[in-house]
């Protein structure tokens, strides 16, 4: 079988392929470790040419209390993590933060909500968000929970560049982690974004107890859809006491490293966001993930609840591996 840099001999980039099968792509998790960093970085080298890091910054704009039951998250009103719930945030702290966020380097700035879905007076107040976010320049990138396709259409219409919202695990693994809500639902939801025309940031999570097969099952969904995912977030598992996963078997760095590697082979253009989870990680399990093809992260003190290397730390790392920062955009007159 062509390896896929075997393309690369006609000088055009392979084109983002969306009929993987299943097999295949579970076949790519068996392979020897670094024949898949080859390719991959490869693959990377074709599609990022310039090798930069894209950096965003998260804001919590609505904390805990959230009435779902996702086994891994600190925010669900069901498990007791000490986690004070806040209200929606007013719109002069959501501008304050991204202004901040844009001087400390972000491109991106990401809010995100502890909503099972939003409701009309909450949609009105993010879109003024979003409106104050993309005048200072910034992507502007939103995570509220399930949406309607009338919502999907408001948010794009306000500007909202990116949606996330995760598939989590594969569909059979998917019960034991979620049950307030549906696999079907939540893809649902990402049909809406894409016909909405916004920019799909979608992923997941490693390091639940999930099998090898859920890994590449969830990856195979995500490569197959109509269009990959814009963007396809990788996060480890962030062990919260009081979460019924706290205490399940840490993922294996180079397990992680080998998935990173195989999202991206399937989605070789696609921004793959080495998320949650790198307070625990080394700087070599980072580095060796960014050679993988990760090229996106969150940057600052805190993810939503959670905590996050720094800024210097980070700027010490990239620093360290030669990897420059996707410049800041230039501002609209937000300033
Ligand atoms: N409530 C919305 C939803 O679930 O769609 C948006 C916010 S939710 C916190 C966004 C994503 O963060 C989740 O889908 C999950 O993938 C990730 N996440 C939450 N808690 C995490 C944890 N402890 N470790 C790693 N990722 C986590
Ligand atoms: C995503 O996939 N990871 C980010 C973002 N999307 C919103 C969130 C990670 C949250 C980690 C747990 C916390 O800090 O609460
Ligand atoms: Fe709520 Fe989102 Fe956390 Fe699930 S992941 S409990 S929906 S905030």
């Amino acid at each position: 079988m062509a390896t896929p840099l075997e393309d690369q001999r006609t000088g055009i980039p392979p084109a983002p392929r969306i009929d993987w099968a299943a097999d295949e792509v579970r076949a790519l998790f068996d392979r020897p470790l670094f024949e898949l960093l080859y390719d991959a970085h490869g693959l990377h080298r074709i599609h990022f040419p310039e090798g930069r890091v894209q950096i965003s910054t998260l804001l919590s704009i609505k904390t805990g209390a959230c009435p779902e039951d996702c086994a891994y998250c600190p925010q669900s009103v069901r498990y007791e993590t000490g986690l004070d719930p806040e209200r929606l945030l007013d719109l002069e702290t959501v501008i304050k933060n991204a202004r901040e966020a844009r001087a400390a380097g972000a491109s991106r700035f990401c809010m995100g909500a502890a909503y099972r879905n939003p409701r009309p007076h909450q949609i009105e107040a993010i879109k003024a968000m979003i409106r104050e976010v993309k005048a200072l320049g910034l992507e502007s990138c939103a995570t509220l929970g399930m949406l309607t396709a009338e919502q999907a259409g408001e948010l794009k219409q306000a500007g909202l560049d990116y949606y996330n919202h995760n598939l989590d695990t594969s569909e059979r693994f998917y019960p034991e982690i979620v049950t307030t809500r549906t696999y079907q639902e939540r893809l649902d939801t990402l049909a809406h974004v894409r016909d909405a025309g916004m920019s799909v940031c979608c992923g997941g999570i490693l390091g639940m107890g999930e099998t090898v097969d859920d890994r590449a099952a969830m990856l195979h969904t995500l490569a197959t859809m109509p269009k990959h995912p814009e963007s396809v977030p990788i996060n480890q598992l962030v062990q919260v006491e009081g979460t019924p996963l706290h205490g399940v078997e840490p993922l294996d760095p180079l397990e992680l490293v080998r998935c990173i590697a195989v999202a991206r082979i399937l989605m070789p253009a696609s921004y793959l966001r080495l998320s949650a989870g790198r307070t625990e990680m080394t700087d070599e399990t980072q580095a060796l993930a960014f050679f993988a093809g990760a090229n996106s992260i969150f940057y600052g003190e805190k993810l939503l609840t959670t905590a996050n290397p720094g800024e210097a730390r980070d700027m010490q790392l990239l620093r360290r591996l030669g990897l420059d920062a996707e410049p800041v955009p230039a501002a609209d007159g937000g300033d």
